[in-house]
């Protein structure tokens, strides 16, 4: 582990740039971290947390308590800046599902009054191909005495919420800089605190990679989202077909859902699709599998209710996945929010991790959920409703879209 400290400016403090920030400061770095919500800046400060991650409160604590961590609104100069902001998709000309760099851009506009020469700029910020390329080109327009003498390299984050601590140390990087020194630069930097391999390559072989990787995932839901369908129509339980066809030993099929959730996989293969529609047809494929699979959903809930006279129908689970409280995304909100405008009954929503005031809707006790409800539709594997007695609710209707009542 390499332990020279630097003096880093962290853009964006949210689910990366927070972990990120407070993992370099403990490691012994003097750390800003920059974000434009003043809410969030001053719970920072405080030594607290804005957002829901596993240990995440104790490291800010530690890192704010050491005095290297310190949270603003505007960056100061530096030896490195990281750039760890949202790339959401927008519709810009015809296209739906554009990727939207405005946070980038503002992100790297808000830097470059700082910037001195020698100073290394790293993205992580997940983004299209060239994005790297874009950030240099923004800077030197203003700057152009930094033509040459600023270094960029995009280092994606790869960690997965809910593991982020844990991910942040042990996965292995890879670093795509636009030079041989970014690319040295930024290795030295994230030795400091990974323990996984560094792999140097260019920027837009850095970006591709980390597209690649969550559209792989996404083709593979998509994958077990068909077979459910396929299944549910042949009458076989899909849940333990693929657990047998599993048992090969270079077949690994991944689990059906309501959808696919969250800011990152049901986002990140549309930059694919944007940068080459006419080869990205098996992603875009993919996508729409996914995103029609809620529909689907929907239309078996109401095949149910209409058997009955007056329907309760409990929904079980509001967030993107178990054991979180992020329902960005989250098919299982959109289905619970569809349900709750379509007159087929009394709508049960019940989500023990995610707070009332969170939502426009009332949440129920899941006791009294499982008491009252005719249908019971589980659209999230919180182990709250893994631990359902099955003997509770042997006389209801249910629409398992994760398996777990089984
Ligand atoms: N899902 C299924 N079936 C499965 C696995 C997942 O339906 O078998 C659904 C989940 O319920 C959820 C969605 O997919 O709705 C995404 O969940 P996830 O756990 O697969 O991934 P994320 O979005 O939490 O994090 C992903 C990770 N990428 C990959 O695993 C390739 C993470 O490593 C990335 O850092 C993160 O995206 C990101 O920030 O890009």
């Amino acid at each position: 582990m390499q332990r020279i400290s630097q003096k880093i400016v962290v853009m964006g403090l949210g689910y990366i740039g927070l972990p990120t920030a407070s993992m370099l400061a403990t490691k012994g770095h003097q750390v800003l971290g920059v974000d434009v919500n003043e809410a969030a800046v001053a719970t920072i400060n405080s030594g607290r947390i804005h957002i829901i991650e596993p240990d995440l409160d104790i490291l800010v604590r530690s890192a704010v308590n050491s005095g290297n961590l310190k949270a603003s609104l505007t960056p100061e100069e530096g030896d490195t800046f990281i750039i760890a902001v949202p790339t959401p998709f927008m519709e810009i000309e015809g296209n739906p599902k554009a990727p939207d760099l405005t946070y980038v851009e503002a992100a790297t506009r808000a830097i470059v009054p700082v910037l001195r020469e020698g100073n290394l700029v790293i993205l992580e910020s997940t983004s299209p191909v060239g994005t790297t390329e874009l950030i240099y080109k923004i800077i030197i327009e203003t700057r152009p005495e930094l033509a040459g003498k600023i270094h960029c390299a995009h280092c994606p984050e790869r960690v997965l919420p809910g593991h982020i601590l844990r991910e942040l140390v042990d996965n292995d990087r890879i670093i795509g800089g636009l030079s041989k020194a970014a690319n040295e630069q930024a290795r030295d930097l994230y030795k400091s605190f990974c323990n996984g391999a560094i792999l140097l390559t260019d920027s837009k072989t850095a970006e591709l990679s980390k597209l690649v990787e969550n559209s792989f995932r996404d083709v593979n839901i998509a994958f077990a989202n068909e077979l459910s369908m396929i299944c549910d129509k042949l009458g076989i339980n899909v849940w333990e077909m693929i657990s047998l066809a599993n048992r090969h030993p270079r077949v690994n099929i991944l689990q059906p859902g309501p959808g696919v959730g969250g800011h990152c996989i049901a986002v990140d293969p549309w930059f694919v699709v944007a940068a080459a529609p006419e080869q990205a047809r098996l992603i875009r494929t993919a996508r729409e599998v996914n995103d029609a699979k809620p529909h689907w959903v929907i239309d078996k809930v109401k095949a149910k209710a209409a058997r009955f006279r007056d329907p309760v129908i409990g929904c079980l689970g509001l967030t993107f996945k178990a054991n979180i409280d992020d329902m960005r995304e989250s098919p299982s909100f959109d289905i619970v929010k569809d349900l709750l405008g379509q007159n087929i009954g009394k709508i049960m929503a019940c989500d023990p991790n995610v707070q009332a005031s969170k939502v426009n809707f009332p949440l129920f006790d899941l006791k009294q959920v499982i008491k009252e409800a005719d249908i019971l539709l589980l659209l999230v594997d919180h182990t709250e409703f893994k631990d359902i007695d099955l003997d509770t609710i042997k006389d209801k209707v249910v629409i398992d879209t994760k398996g777990v009542l089984r």
